[in-house]
Order: C-alpha cells, then structure tokens, then sequence
C-alpha cells in the first residue's frame, strides 16, 4: 500500500497532454480554432503549444479584451513563432492575435482548464477512473475496484523487478 502515492503522482504526470493548436494548421487565420478547441478537455498540467509564421504572434488577454479583440492590453505575448502555454490552475484562459484584423478573423482561442479531481462538464467520463482511490482507504469491498486492481498489478510487477535486481545484484 506505501506505493499507491506514487502510483497517484504517476498517473497524474502522466496524463498530461501538449496540444498543437489548430493540429496541421497550426495557429492561423486560415484555422477553424473553434472546431479544433470544442471536443477537448484541457486539464491542469496540460500544455498548448502555438506554432505560427511571423505574420502572426499570441497574447494571453482578459475575457474583455478577447471579446473586443483587444491586443494592446495584454497579460502574455509572444512572438517568437513557437510559444507554449502550461495549464497550472483550472479556469478559463484566452489567446488572441497580435494583429488586431486577425482577431476580428477569428484568430482566437479560448480554453477552459479543469482541475484533476473536478469532474469536467463533458466529454471525460474517461478520464475518472484513473482517479486513484485516496490512500489508506479502508474501504477494502469496494465493488468499483477495477483501478485498485491495476494498481495492485502495477505494484506486484515493480516489485518483482526489484526483487529480480536483489537477486542479481546478489549473486554479482
Ligand atoms: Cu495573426
């Protein structure tokens, strides 16, 4: 059981994701951004990555300025052509173009970022059972206990490699 913390910081290390924004067409005027964004769920940890030409940058705006495109008042901005973004907190969180016209375009993007142990409001039904029972939990007949299963099976493998390397190292 002392290894279900770790199996915990795993799971959720693992589970982050870098999304391209915009997948092959990149951050662009030319990019359906909306579409791209609508059957994603961002989580924390997560990271969106902007790859653009030099016709374009990306800031990081208030909801305000995002709904009036406003770029001259900005939290972030990058220009560098390659610029990513980690989710650290859940919340909403809105990118915009550099030029004012490309905004007006549709050159803008919105994510909402969910918290790990929130459940998100659609599409991630998935993503909760790789919730990990919380340590120390003495609820043993659990009937849901097909990720403590994995869990257990994890376990027995990590120390069976341990044992293996005692063995080894033992007999060197
Ligand atoms: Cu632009």
């Amino acid at each position: 059981m002392e290894f279900e913390p770790l199996c915990i910081h795993l799971t959720l290390t693992c589970s982050a994701t870098l999304y391209l924004v915009g997948d092959s067409g990149g951050w662009d005027i030319s990019t359906d951004l909306d579409s791209w964004a609508k059957d994603k769920t961002f989580s924390v940890g997560d990271t969106i990555l902007f790859q653009y030409s030099r016709y374009h940058s990306v800031s990081e705006v208030t909801k305000e300025n995002y709904n009036g495109c406003n770029t001259t008042n900005v939290l972030d901005s990058n220009s560098s052509g390659n610029t990513s973004f980690v989710m650290k907190r859940p919340g909403d969180r809105y990118f915009v173009c550099g030029n004012r016209l490309h905004c007006l375009g549709g050159m803008k993007l919105h994510v909402n970022v969910v918290g790990n142990e929130t459940a998100s409001p659609v599409g991630a039904p998935q993503a909760q059972p790789r919730v990990a029972l919380p340590p120390g939990s003495s609820k043993s007949n659990n009937p849901a206990n097909s990720a403590t299963g994995k869990g257990i099976r994890v376990d027995n493998v990590v120390l069976a490699f341990f044992v293996l390397l005692t063995v080894l190292f033992g007999l060197m």
